[in-house]
């Protein structure tokens, strides 16, 4: 059977007559998040690939990963579970929003409570089953608080092929890149895994409308984002903000770049040069920074908790206000060893609390270079 007649002919006979007339969620005029513009009436653009690749059996939904019970849904057994309605807006990340669209299908939180998560599960991922196996993810909590679901349907109608049907995700309130197309499996993980826009094409990994999160930096294209994740060279650019957490940044040259508030949280940086680079206020929690280079760097208010320094070098021009361990938190603070080199005179710049942390650090694998 061709993979294209899948929705339809699969698609489960429900009792129409029996439904409840469509509600809108909420009443609220609707708006447009900045820098949309609204499609015409009854046009739905066509946005990524196309078409799934053919499955050999039946479709199916699978969720695995950190769950006690790795569960298999065919398009019946999600027709079993109840189904929820949701006037969705859509907003793609290429300015375009089409409001209200009526999606039905199951509440991704009703699959999840299905297959009992670990404590572990803290992010969710999509795949599709398509060409590329396209995927996307999100903080689990988040994909549940913002009512995500698993449609099979819209406009009362199953779910066109080229639409994501038999059954895709639909996330309201985050761009239309966080709504994968052909769902065959909900992975819960305990680290993110970028998904392929965000990894290949620095989408923002958040993706809030609201907040313009189109890029992992303002005033960069598609293109120049490719660019510069696929090269890893940053040197001298102007990336105020850069939104880059989780990703593997092994080896980034940044010499001189302008970084400040960017976000490197749990970044793999092992080797990384930010030599002469502005990273007032940047987020390093957790990331590995191995070997690192922050000669003559400016780390003001920058935020090394938890991250792993061991043999890097912050020889910078100033750590004022810099933090090495949370003190409102349990979590670890940053690891150092004999090759850590952090100047004494730049310990003094640092608040008590931060102090005696870093010098405790230092001292216990080696002496103060
Ligand atoms: N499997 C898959 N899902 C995907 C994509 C894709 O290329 N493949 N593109 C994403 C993007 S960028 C957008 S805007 C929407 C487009 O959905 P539509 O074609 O139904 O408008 O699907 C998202 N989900
Ligand atoms: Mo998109």
């Amino acid at each position: 059977m061709p993979s294209i007649l899948v929705g339809q002919m699969q698609f489960c006979n429900r009792n129409r007559a029996a439904r409840r007339p469509f509600k809108m969620a909420h009443t609220l005029p609707r708006s447009l998040p900045p820098g949309q513009q609204l499609v015409a009436a009854g046009k739905w653009p066509l946005v990524g690939e196309r078409a799934p690749l053919a499955l050999d059996g039946p479709w199916h939904v699978e969720i695995a990963g950190a769950v006690r019970t790795s569960i298999r849904l065919a398009i019946e057994d999600l027709c079993a579970f109840p189904q929820h309605e949701q006037a969705v807006d859509i907003h793609c990340v290429t300015r375009w929003s089409k409001l209200a669209v009526p999606f039905r299908g199951v509440p991704l939180a009703s699959l999840i409570a299905a297959a009992e998560p670990t404590s572990a599960a803290r992010y969710v991922s999509f795949v599709g089953h398509s060409a590329r196996q396209h995927s996307t993810s999100l903080p689990l909590d988040e994909a549940v608080a913002l009512e995500t679901l698993i449609a099979l349907e819209v406009g009362g109608q199953p779910l066109p092929v080229e639409h994501g049907g038999p059954v895709r995700v639909v996330v309201p309130g985050r761009y239309f890149y966080k709504s994968l197309k052909w769902l065959t499996r909900i992975e819960l993980l305990a680290e993110d895994r970028l998904g392929y826009w965000e990894a290949a094409a620095g989408y923002h990994n958040t993706a809030d409308p609201w907040r313009e999160q189109r890029f992992i930096a303002g005033g960069i294209s598609k293109a120049e984002a490719h660019a510069l994740l696929a090269d890893r060279d940053l040197r001298g650019c102007d990336l105020l903000g850069l939104a880059a957490a989780g990703r593997d940044l092994t080896g980034l040259r940044a010499d001189r770049a302008l970084l400040r508030n960017a976000d490197f949280r749990e970044c793999q940086l092992a080797g990384a040069c930010f030599d002469g680079a502005n990273l007032s206020n940047a987020h390093f929690e957790r990331a590995c920074l191995q070997g690192a280079s922050f000669r003559g760097a400016d780390l003001e208010g920058a935020n090394f908790a938890g991250a792993d320094l061991r043999g890097a070098c912050l020889l910078a021009d100033s750590i004022v206000a810099a933090s090495f361990v949370c003190s409102e938190s349990a979590e670890a603070g940053a690891i150092c060893d004999a090759g850590t080199q952090v100047p004494p005179e730049l310990l003094d710049q640092l608040m008590p609390d931060q102090q005696a942390y870093l010098r405790g650090a230092l001292h216990l694998n080696g002496e103060i270079s």
